[in-house]
């Protein structure tokens, strides 16, 4: 009975030894809100076919850093399983997360960038990077937003460039003295819709995915 004794006591212990501490659960596996997103502000012209401007070449490169509950870095991570949605759901994005992704997947600090064009209808003052849907935090649980206004030429958002939108831009074309829409505002100078935000328009009409 003694040796058996022993036996259950040295399967327990073992046992009791394989458990993880609490902080090593979860540890290697993505924590949306110890992650986080940055960039700087401005405006990015899109267009759901996909040949709007690129965040990159209009300085406006996202930074992104995936770590674990225990706010290691991961390596590794999917470029395709890194996007942008609309801080206000305002976005129509062409193919959903193939709208835009990731440029490479997650170095040994966690990071990668995002600085391609993103193929989108609708018009959004913010962008939110997210991880498999998930929206990414900035070391704390929230949801913060990015200010990067997108404007596309498909501005009513139903992922065609056609008449529709073209009655849209008419009503602020040229503000002033029309009534100023911002979502039509695709390029400086800012604050005014005139002559090269209509050349931008024009060059990608009847565009859809
Ligand atoms: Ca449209
Ligand atoms: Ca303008």
């Amino acid at each position: 009975m003694k040796n058996r004794s022993t036996v259950v006591l040295m399967v327990l212990v073992a046992v009791l030894f394989s458990v993880e501490p609490p902080d090593q659960i979860g540890a290697g596996v993505v924590d949306p809100c110890n992650s986080f997103a940055s960039s700087p502000a401005g405006v990015l012209f899109s267009c759901p076919a996909g040949d709007g401007d690129a965040l990159a070449a209009n300085g406006l490169t996202i930074n992104v850093t995936i770590l674990d509950n225990v706010n290691a870095p991961i390596a590794g991570v999917l470029a395709a399983d890194i996007w942008v949605i609309g801080c206000n759901n305002l976005l129509a994005l062409c193919g959903g997360a193939g709208a835009i992704s990731a440029s490479g997947p997650t170095d040994i600090n966690g990071q990668t960038t995002i600085t391609a064009r993103l193929a989108a209808g609708g018009c959004d003052t913010g962008i939110r990077v997210v991880w498999q849907g998930i929206a990414i935090g900035a070391g704390v649980c929230a949801e913060p937003c990015l200010p990067i206004d997108v404007r596309s030429c498909d501005i009513n958002g139903n992922l065609v460039t056609n008449l529709a939108d073209f009655a849209i831009f008419g009503a602020s074309y040229t503000s002033p003295p029309k009534a100023y829409n911002k979502c039509v505002d695709y390029v400086a100078p800012f604050g005014t819709v005139t002559l090269p935000d209509f050349a931008k328009y024009g060059s990608h009409k009847d565009h859809s995915c």
